[in-house]
């Protein structure tokens, strides 16, 4: 067999599931990987004397495609569903409201409209929301934004009994006040998670290189994941690291936007958007708590150089840091958004895939998750559309059914489909 054979049989075998290329394994030498199609050269036409591939009629991820389910939202960031709803979707907008869809339209009442309370502009406004798991029974929801003050506020609200098509906007019970230094790095994120309990993601609050430390220190909040019961608190949730702030659940991030919690295994991703060179997502395996993620020590998995130094990389001990599963560079982004592990009912080649973003370039991306490595990177970017389609992908979603949503701040929602 000569070279050109194995080239040839190396394209085939390849193509479309090594698309990006890469295991993610955090070479960063290596990363991030070439284009899908930069580096594809002309191959020779198969000969007649070689076997042509028997078709197949299993679906592949080029059958995946992104299907419109509402648009004229006003920035809206988040996407979730409420336990005993699965006709609707609760979509989160930046400036204050969260909308409801339904049938395929938008409620034209808000469920909830905090747009008197909340700061909203650039990295500020309602950034997440969590629906208790036992909403249909309490009827509590949380949401975290930042207030006039410049405090991220996380706080419940009920629905109102008679009205299931709205909350009660004078049923606020602020849980969590953290003044912030600056508009920048809120995060935001809130999800219920295995073992119990609300999990809150807070970012640096800095502009840059989070001068104070804030994300290495174990007695701050900010530049966490959190993890309180929301009943109790202050009172800390059993089962946490004990940390000297016993509230913190996981330390050393920069800006946590989006997290999530396998629905099958429970294993937990975190999407950390990075400062200078490197966007990264780490994968914490179920009930593990205490994982330190190394910012602003490291970024992705080097150690950090603020931008105005001057000075050469610093050496840096990273001991005891957890490595990012997957990073990426400036060539592929500029900004991660994390999404989540596929596990819908529709879309078979994207079973057990972790799906996420980058906001700047809108670019789509998936993973597997496989014996402690992001295997099997795949850009989706060029077979969904989503540079086109896409104005910046400010979050993913799943509805109750796990079927997965792209949210575009741009004012779109696209469910995951086949073609
Ligand atoms: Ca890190």
């Amino acid at each position: 067999m000569t070279m050109r054979h194995i080239a040839l049989l190396l394209a085939l075998a390849c193509a479309p599931a090594c698309g990006g290329g890469g295991d993610g394994s955090g070479d960063e030498s290596t990363n991030p990987q070439p284009e899908p199609t930069a580096t594809a050269e002309p191959q020779p036409e198969p000969t007649a004397a070689q076997p042509t591939p028997t078709p197949t009629a299993a679906p592949s991820l080029a059958d995946v495609r992104l299907v419109p389910v509402v648009s004229g939202l006003d920035s809206p960031l988040y996407l979730t569903s409420a336990p005993g709803e699965p006709e609707r979707l609760f979509i989160v907008e930046q400036r204050g409201t969260i909308r409801i869809v339904e049938f395929g339209s938008v409620r034209e009442e808000p469920f909830l409209d905090l747009g008197d309370v909340v700061r909203s502009g650039g990295e500020l406004g309602l950034l997440g929301l969590a629906f208790d798991p036992d909403y249909a029974e309490s009827g509590l929801l949380y949401v975290n934004y930042t207030n006039h003050d410049l405090v991220s506020i996380t706080s419940e609200f009920s629905v109102d009994v008679e009205d299931p098509s709205r909350a009660i906007r004078d049923s606020e019970r602020v849980l969590l006040e953290v003044p912030q230094d600056t508009i920048n790095h809120h995060a935001g994120m809130l999800e219920f998670g295995p073992g119990g309990g609300l999990y809150v993601a807070l970012g640096d609050s800095a502009q840059g290189a989070d001068p104070k430390g804030y994300a290495q220190d174990p007695g701050e909040f900010r530049g966490k994941i959190l993890r309180l019961d929301p009943d109790t608190f202050p009172e800390p949730i059993p089962g946490n690291p004990g940390f000297e702030n016993p509230h913190v659940w996981h330390l050393g991030l920069r800006n946590p936007w989006r997290f999530s919690f396998d629905r099958a295994t429970g294993d937990m991703y975190i999407g950390d958007v990075g400062e200078v060179e490197t966007e990264e997502i780490s994968v914490v395996p179920a009930g593990v708590s205490g994982a330190n993620f190394g910012w602003n020590v490291t970024e992705g998995a080097q150690c950090f150089l603020a931008p105005w130094s001057e000075e050469p990389r610093p050496m840096c001990d990273s001991a005891g840091f957890v490595s990012p599963a997957w990073v990426h560079g400036r060539d592929l982004g500029c900004s991660v958004t994390g999404g989540y592990v596929y596990r819908g009912p529709s879309v078979a080649p994207l079973v057990g895939r972790y799906v996420f973003s980058d906001y700047c370039s809108r670019r789509i991306f998936s993973f597997v998750w496989e014996d402690g490595e992001a295997t099997d990177l795949v850009d989706m970017s060029e077979m969904l559309g989503s540079r086109d389609l896409l104005q910046g992908p400010s979050s993913f979603g799943e509805d109750l059914a796990g079927n997965l949503y792209v949210v575009d701040l741009g004012g779109a929602v696209y469910r995951f489909d086949m073609r």
